[in-house]
């Protein structure tokens, strides 16, 4: 059995958790993988037996059947879009792969890289974390900004980032709105195309609708 360690809330677990979904798969009604959640509030990624498995810290994690650990959200990716579901998000054909790497990669570094800074350095749970220089913060979300106003004329007359189908790219662009939140970067208003993106993308992916779609334990 393989174990996928997820904390729900966060943003680089949900890229594994949104791929999953995209394909259809529940990630707690996989055959062979088990969900082990990691509870922030408890600090359980800093235990002992955490930090043995992942000296980084963080997650995701996923353990293989042989105990090969993938510590990092896009290795956790790569590996669950090539062995679960048909089509891949990381794009259809050797252009669309490329594209796709591109505008993940300024999406994770530009926008959700730099929320994640700014909530790192202001956030008094993360003290402990990072050594909070708050000066980082405002600069951080400027830039995160910089990047929205690229994304938002990438999507004019478009509804995802590359081609006519929901990539990998996308689920990073939409995690980076979403987390802005908490710095009171509304998604809503950063122009029309990333307000529209960012509804369809919400209507799917919230935490709220995916906790839904797993049933209560009334119904089960
Ligand atoms: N490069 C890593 C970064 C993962 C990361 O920073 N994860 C955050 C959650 S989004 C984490 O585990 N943070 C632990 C903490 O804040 O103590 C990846 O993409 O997997």
């Amino acid at each position: 059995m393989k174990k996928l360690y997820i904390t729900r809330t966060a943003p680089n677990p949900r890229k594994a958790l949104i791929l999953l979904a995209s394909k259809g798969i529940d990630v707690d009604d996989m055959d062979d993988i088990d969900v082990v959640d990691i509870d922030f509030a408890a600090n359980e990624q800093m235990s002992d037996e955490f930090t043995k498995m992942n000296p980084m810290q963080t997650v995701p994690v996923l353990k293989l059947s042989d105990g090969t650990i993938l510590n990092d959200s896009q290795a956790v990716c790569e590996y669950l879009d090539r062995v679960y579901g048909e089509r891949s998000v990381m794009g259809n054909d050797v252009i669309q792969r490329a594209q796709v790497c591109s505008m993940r990669r300024i999406a994770e570094f530009e926008v959700l890289y730099n929320f994640m800074l700014a909530f790192q350095h202001s956030h008094p749970s993360k003290a402990q974390r990072v050594e909070q220089v708050p000066e980082f913060v405002a600069p951080s979300i400027a830039r995160a900004d910089k990047a929205l106003a690229y994304f938002e004329t990438v999507l004019e007359g478009h509804e995802y980032l590359v081609g006519d189908q929901l990539s990998f790219a996308d689920i990073v662009l939409y995690l980076g709105l979403d987390f802005g939140k908490i710095l009171k970067v509304n998604p809503n208003e950063q122009g029309k195309n990333l307000a529209r993106f960012y509804q369809m993308m919400n209507e799917r992916f919230s935490i709220q609708n995916m906790a839904k779609a797993k049933p209560t334990s009334e119904e089960e």
